[in-house]
C-alpha cells in the first residue's frame, strides 16, 4: 500500500458556534422539549442546513413568514438574525407563542437605532442589502428612517439633510477592515455623527476574522465551514483570501470539497463560522485523514466565554 502524503492541518481558535448560536438553537431544542412538536420557526433558525435539518427532524417546522402558520397554539420562534417590529406585533395579533431567539448582540443594534431615532437624527446602517439581519434593523423603524451604506462608495455618496444631525449602525457580521473602511469615510466627511466607538460587530465575528488573519499567511489552503447564505462565514472566507491564501473555499459538508483544489498542499487551514457545528469540522478532518498523514495544530486568536440566557419563558424556573 502506497503511504499517504504528509498534511498540517492548522486549526484557527475561535471557530464555530458563538453564544447567540447556541442560544437560538437551545431555545428551538427546549421549545421542543417542554411543548412537543411542532415548533414553528420564523427563517433558518441560524443559516446551516445541518442544524435546520437536524431540528426538523426533530419536529421544527421551517417557515420563512408568519402567514405560513396555521392557527396554533404551538410556540413560533423568531431566527437569531433578529425581525422587523411588524412581525412580533403580527404574532401578537394572531395569539401566537412567540418566543424570540434574535441575539442580545443584534437586539442591542436594534436598541441603539431606536435612541438615535427617538433623538431625532437621520440614521445610517452599514451592512449588507437583503440580509435578515439588516431587514430586521431597518425594520425596526419607520420606512425611511434608515438608510443603507454597503461600501464605501456609498459613504462618499450620501447626502444627508443635517450633516450634524448624523448617526450609524452595523450589522454585527461584517468583514472589520471592509467596516473601519466606511466609517472613517463617513467619520472624516461627517465629524459630528453618532455611533457605537468603533462599529457594531459582534466579539464572535471579531474573533474569528482574528484567527484566519493569524492563520491564513502560513498555510496553502483554508476551508471555511459555513453556508453560502451565512454572512459572517463568507467573510472569513474573504479575510482568508486577502491574507494571500490562493485556495480559500467555503464548504458546508466534507462531500462539497473539490480534491483537486487540494492536490500537493502541505498545510491546510481550518475554520468554522459562528452558524456551523464542530462535527462538519471533524468530518473534514475525518475526509482529509483518509488522504493524507495527518498532523494538527491549533492557532488561537482569543478566548470565549460568553453565555446568553435563554428566552424567559424558557429558563427553568419560569413555568412555576
Ligand atoms: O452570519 P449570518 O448573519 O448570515 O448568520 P449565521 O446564521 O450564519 O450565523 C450566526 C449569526 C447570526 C445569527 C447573525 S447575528
Ligand atoms: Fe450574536 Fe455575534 Fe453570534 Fe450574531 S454572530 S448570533 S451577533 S454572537
Amino acid at each position: 500500500m502506497l503511504s499517504k502524503p504528509p498534511l498540517k492541518i492548522v486549526l484557527c481558535s475561535p471557530r464555530g458556534f458563538c453564544a447567540g448560536v447556541v442560544r437560538a438553537i437551545d431555545t428551538v431544542e427546549r421549545a421542543l422539549a417542554l411543548y412537543g412538536a411542532p415548533v414553528y420557526v420564523r427563517h433558518e433558525i441560524v443559516h446551516n442546513r445541518y442544524v435546520v435539518d437536524n431540528l426538523r427532524a426533530k419536529g421544527a417546522v421551517f417557515v420563512e413568514e408568519l402567514d405560513e402558520i396555521p392557527d396554533t397554539k404551538a410556540p413560533v420562534v423568531f431566527s437569531a438574525h433578529g425581525v422587523p417590529k411588524d412581525v412580533p406585533e403580527e404574532a401578537q395579533r394572531r395569539n401566537f407563542f412567540s418566543l424570540d431567539a434574535t441575539c442580545p448582540l443584534v437586539t442591542k443594534v436594534h436598541r441603539e437605532a431606536a435612541i438615535h431615532y427617538k433623538r431625532g437624527r437621520e440614521i445610517l446602517l452599514i451592512g449588507h442589502s437583503h440580509h435578515p439581519e439588516v431587514v430586521g434593523t431597518l425594520g425596526q423603524l419607520p420606512e425611511g428612517a434608515v438608510s443603507l451604506i454597503e461600501t464605501t462608495a456609498d459613504a462618499e455618496a450620501y447626502q444627508p439633510k443635517n450633516p450634524d444631525n448624523l448617526a450609524f449602525v452595523t450589522q454585527t457580521t461584517l468583514s472589520i477592515d471592509d467596516t473601519s473602511g466606511i466609517v472613517a469615510v463617513l467619520r472624516q466627511r461627517f465629524p459630528n455623527i453618532s455611533g457605537p466607538h468603533k462599529e457594531d460587530i459582534c466579539y464572535a465575528t471579531t474573533n474569528r476574522q482574528a484567527a484566519v488573519k493569524k492563520v491564513a499567511p502560513i498555510v496553502d489552503a483554508m476551508i471555511v465551514v459555513g453556508a453560502p447564505n451565512s454572512s459572517n462565514s463568507l467573510r472569513l472566507r474573504e479575510v482568508a483570501e486577502r491574507e494571500g491564501c490562493k485556495v480559500a473555499v467555503l464548504a458546508q459538508r466534507a462531500s462539497d470539497i473539490d480534491w483537486t483544489q487540494f492536490e500537493g498542499i502541505a498545510t491546510l487551514g481550518l475554520t468554522a463560522g459562528a452558524s456551523a457545528p464542530e462535527v462538519i469540522v471533524e468530518e473534514i478532518m475525518g475526509a482529509f485523514a483518509e488522504r493524507y498523514e495527518l498532523s494538527v495544530e491549533t492557532v488561537s486568536a482569543a478566548e470565549e466565554n460568553e453565555f446568553f440566557p435563554l428566552p424567559r419563558a424558557l429558563r427553568p424556573d419560569a413555568a412555576e
